[in-house]
């Protein structure tokens, strides 16, 4: 076979190689010990000594051209492998959306929503009021004037605005009782949930901002049995049958007599949910509503207490963590 002829079928056959391991195969065909190149010096010793020189010259060219054209072979090659390689060991960081994972409603507000249901069931409406508030919603008109000692038992925090302690975060929804009989005439049911404020230390039951619902029936022949009732009838339908209820005497100035209400826990306690009673005749009359005509009852209870036993949690404080691995578990 003439020079020519294998310099290019050489050449060919590197450009050829597909990967380093056959570019090596390649070149010791050509090149190495028994190449075909490497036989064609054999054949020089044949020849004339001025043909020999210039077919050596030739021979050594070829060789030269051909050991070129493969290290560059090679190095493309081996570009083109560490690039496979890395692509094939490439960690994708990037969070996975194996599913597409929509948002929830937070715990409380799955709690709220239901309690709002369950009482809208009931026939009640859901009302309103601003979370700033001043001394006369949260106290004078609830029955607590400033000398009262009640208003200590409420750790209120108090806002910088105007007189001193006249303009605060209401520390209960018992305001938005007055506010809505103020504008509203009987027969009134209502329920009212939202934030409240106190100067409370967070611990596994208590939280410094945390949510009640305040609830208000004001109507004729209106007794404590209806308020026990009613309370009872939410809570079955809140938690289903199995929870009880229990009413234990208690003081609240805004109503008379009054009561605290207390869930059973599975562990066989008790846990107090919140306080209600038959609207204090002051409170009414505060209002501009003849108590003589009008009874009500109300109840105000907390509303994170009431989603820590739904589901079960063991500190309160899991719902202000905003952990969202703990949360996507309701
Ligand atoms: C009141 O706030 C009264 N306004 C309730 C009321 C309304 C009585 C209508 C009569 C008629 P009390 O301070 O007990 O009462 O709070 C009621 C409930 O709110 C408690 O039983 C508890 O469930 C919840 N609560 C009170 N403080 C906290 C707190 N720091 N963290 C979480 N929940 C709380």
């Amino acid at each position: 076979m003439d020079l020519d002829t294998l310099l290019q079928e050489a050449t060919d056959a590197v450009a050829a190689a597909p990967d380093l391991e056959s570019l090596a195969v390649v070149e010791r065909g050509f090149l190495g010990k028994k190449g075909s190149l490497t036989a064609q010096k054999k054949l020089l010793g044949s020849l004339e000594p001025d043909a020999r020189k210039a077919a050596g010259q030739a021979l050594n060219d070829a060789m030269a051209t051909v050991a070129q054209t493969a290290t560059e072979r090679r190095t493309t090659l081996a570009a083109s492998a560490e690039a496979e390689q890395l692509a094939g060991e490439r960690l994708d960081l990037t969070e996975t959306m194996d599913e597409l994972q929509r948002g929830r409603a937070h715990l409380v507000t799955q709690a709220r929503d239901r309690l709002e249901d369950v009482f809208v069931g009931m026939g009640f409406t859901v009302a309103e009021g601003p979370e700033v508030e001043s001394a006369w919603y949260n106290f004078e008109a609830l029955n607590i004037p400033e000398w009262h000692p009640a208003r200590g038992s409420f750790d209120t925090i108090f806002v910088e605005l105007g007189e001193p302690e006249q303009v605060m975060l209401r520390s209960h929804t018992s305001p938005v009782q007055i506010r809505t009989m103020e504008n509203q005439k009987p027969p009134i049911y209502i329920v009212a949930p939202g934030r409240t404020f106190r100067t409370d230390t967070a611990d596994a039951t208590h939280l410094p901002a945390f949510n009640q619902i305040e609830g208000l029936v004001v109507d004729r022949n209106i007794s404590l049995g209806d308020l026990a009732g009613t309370i009872e009838s939410f809570v079955h339908a809140f938690f289903g049958g199995e929870v009880e209820t229990r009413l234990r005497p208690s003081y609240f100035p805004f109503t008379e007599p009054s009561a605290e209400f207390d869930i059973s826990t599975p562990d066989g306690g008790w846990l107090e949910l919140g306080g209600c009673g038959v609207v204090n005749p002051n409170v009414l009359a505060n209002c501009g509503i003849d108590p003589e005509e009008w009874q009500g009852f109300a109840f105000g209870f907390g509303i994170d207490r009431l989603a820590v036993m739904r589901y079960q949690l063991d500190d309160i404080r899991e719902l202000v963590n905003n952990d969202v691995r703990f949360l996507r578990q309701f």
